[in-house]
This record gives structure tokens, sequence and C-alpha cells, in this order.
């Protein structure tokens, strides 16, 4: 049953989400943001439905496509912009940019730009709250392209072999870049790899919110009473390209195409018209805070100030000074 309160917020999120990073786009192609941007458009059922199953205390660990988190989890949208801007301001202090948001108060541990590489940090994370007695849970977001990596595997096996309370969260959109799925995995359905570390695993619906909130909710109360790793592989697509960057040569417009016919936000906002949780002008109402959102973020990183040149080697140590 959708009522108004399990509506506005779920779609709230997404459009905030979306909002943002068409912005984002726009202010990329103004070079006002530079270096590397991966846009989760198309995705955003997957973060809104999935974060919204976890506790302030839980840790989440995001891939380089990682702005759809990083606002969810709690970090200000202001903050966010400044960063993807390189400004001090920014979430990161500037110096990550928009694939290394990162902010210890709300445990998001990354923004890590390495395909695999946040998921020992995640099985790590998970460690130290089972040593410590601590019943958290540690999400892990990666890409199908990520379990053709060495990473993925070891992590799998330590999570199952020592009981660690990892919720793994496989965002398959079928891409890795420009190779689709089925010429990089001889399985391609991601759930019978976690079967093959005995870790129970489901397949949500990546295009529908409340899908992808029931999955991680299942997901989130067994890893958080004891049950040890769970795996979730969420079915979803991007929509825009692998980054800016992307001419897009591997997949014809018709098939992008018919994918948006399954846009996450139009087809939830139908759901929640239809089903009466929702009326236009409470739609219209939520689009417009997130509108004034994002304007603000934007003033917020303009406003913003550079790291001065003598900071240069502020935080930067030798091995021997971080030992010390
Ligand atoms: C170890 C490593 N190899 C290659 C790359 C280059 N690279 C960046 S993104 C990407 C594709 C990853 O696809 P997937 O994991 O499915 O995530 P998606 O981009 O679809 O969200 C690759 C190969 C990288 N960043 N790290």
């Amino acid at each position: 049953m959708i009522d108004r309160d399990v509506a506005t917020p779920l779609l709230s999120d997404m459009i905030r989400v979306r909002l943002m990073e068409e912005k984002c786009a726009e202010l990329y192609s103004a070079a006002k943001i530079r270096g590397f941007l991966h846009l989760y458009v198309g995705e955003e059922a997957v973060a809104a439905g999935s974060l919204r199953a976890l506790e302030a205390e839980d840790a989440v660990v995001a891939t380089y496509r990682d702005h759809a988190h990083a606002l969810l989890r709690g970090i200000p949208m202001t903050n966010i912009m400044a960063e993807m801007f390189g400004k001090q301001e920014g979430c990161s202090r500037g110096r990550g940019g928009s694939m290394h948001l990162f902010d210890a108060r709300t445990r998001f541990y990354g923004g890590n730009a390495i395909v695999g590489g946040g998921l020992p940090l995640a099985v790590g994370l998970a460690l130290a709250d089972a040593q410590l007695g601590r019943s958290r849970v540690t999400a892990c977001y990666f890409g199908e392209g990520a379990v053709a990596e060495g990473a993925f595997h070891e992590s799998m096996n330590l999570a199952a072999l020592w009981h660690l309370p990892v919720l793994f969260c496989c965002e398959n959109n079928y891409y890795a870049m420009g190779t689709e799925i089925a010429h990089e995995q001889a399985q391609t359905d991601m759930t019978e790899k976690a079967a093959s570390y005995r870790i129970p695993a489901l397949a949500a619906d990546g295009m529908d919110v409340l899908a992808c909130r029931a999955a991680a909710e299942e997901g989130a109360y067994h890893v958080r009473s004891g049950g040890g790793p769970f795996f979730l592989e969420f079915r979803t697509y991007r929509f825009r390209p692998h980054s800016m960057f992307d001419p897009e040569l591997y997949r014809s417009k018709e098939e992008v195409e018919h994918a948006k016919e399954r846009d996450p936000i139009r087809a939830f906002t139908e759901r929640c018209v239809a089903a009466g949780a929702l009326s236009e002008d409470d739609v219209a109402d939520i689009r417009a805070a997130a509108e004034d959102e994002v304007t603000g973020a934007v003033a917020y990183a303009e406003a913003g100030t550079w790291e001065p040149v003598d900071d240069l080697t502020r935080d930067v140590l030798t091995p021997a000074e971080a030992l010390r």
C-alpha cells in the first residue's frame, strides 16, 4: 500500500538526485565542473529505495557513481556541489571531486574510483564492527563490472567465511563502460555468484523504488540480526553515457529510449497519483523544493573559495611521517 508518508520521501529523494545531476551535466558543459563525472540518471530508485533501509549508524561505501548515495546518506547538497567545483567548502575539502565524495560524520566512506576498490574497504569496516560487537550494517554498492575483479571474490569469500555484516549491493546496469554484461561474464545472473559463496541473495527490479526498498529491508534485517552477509542485485539501467566522455557507440538510441519508458521517477509518480497517495500539486511542490535546493547548492559552490597554494602539502605525508 502506498500512502503519503511512504510516497513523499521516496519521490523527493529520487527527484533531488535527478535534478542535482542534470544541473551537474549542465555545469560540466560550462566547465564549472572539471575532471570525471559519472551520472546516475535512470538508477535513482536503487539508492533511494535501498538507503531508506539503513540506520544512521550503518556505513555506506559507493563507487565513482556516488552522487546519489552521498546526498541520500545526508551530505548536504551544498557541500556536494562545492566538492564538484573543487572548492574547499566541499565535503572532501575540494580535494576529491565527483568521484571521491566522503563524509565520516554520516559514515559515508566514498566515492571510490577503482572498480571493485570499495569491496575490501567494506569488509574491513564490517570486520571492525564485528570485533567491537556493534550491531551495524555496512552497505557496499558496486557495478556488475566489479564482479569481474579479484577483489570482489576475495571480499565475498572473507565476508562469508568470517560471517561479517556486509550488505553487498550490486547495481547491475548491464554495461561496464562499453562492455555489455554478456560479453564479460559467463554467468550473468549475479545472485548465482553469491550462491557460490553461500551468501543468501535476492534480485530486485531496480526501476521500482518500492521493490528496491523491500529487498534492502530484507537484506539489512538479515545482516543486522547476525545472519552474516547478504547480497542484493538491483537490475537497473543508466540513461546517460558512462561518463561525460563516452560517445556511446556500444548501444542503440532505440535501446536507451525503450529503457526510458521505465523511468523510475515517472513510474513512481504515476503510481502514487493513481493510488491517491499524492496529488499533482504535491508532486509539483516536491519538484519545486528540489529545484530551490539545487539553486542554493550552486550559489553556495559559486561563492566557495579555492584552497590556498600554501596548503598544497597539507595532509601529504611521507611513509615515515604516516607511521609516526
Ligand atoms: C581497476 C579498474 N579497472 C578499470 C577502471 C576503468 N573503469 C572505470 S569505470 C569502469 C566500468 C565499471 O562498470 P561497472 O562496475 O558495471 O559500474 P558502472 O560504471 O556501470 O556503474 C571501468 C572499467 C577502473 N576505474 N578501475
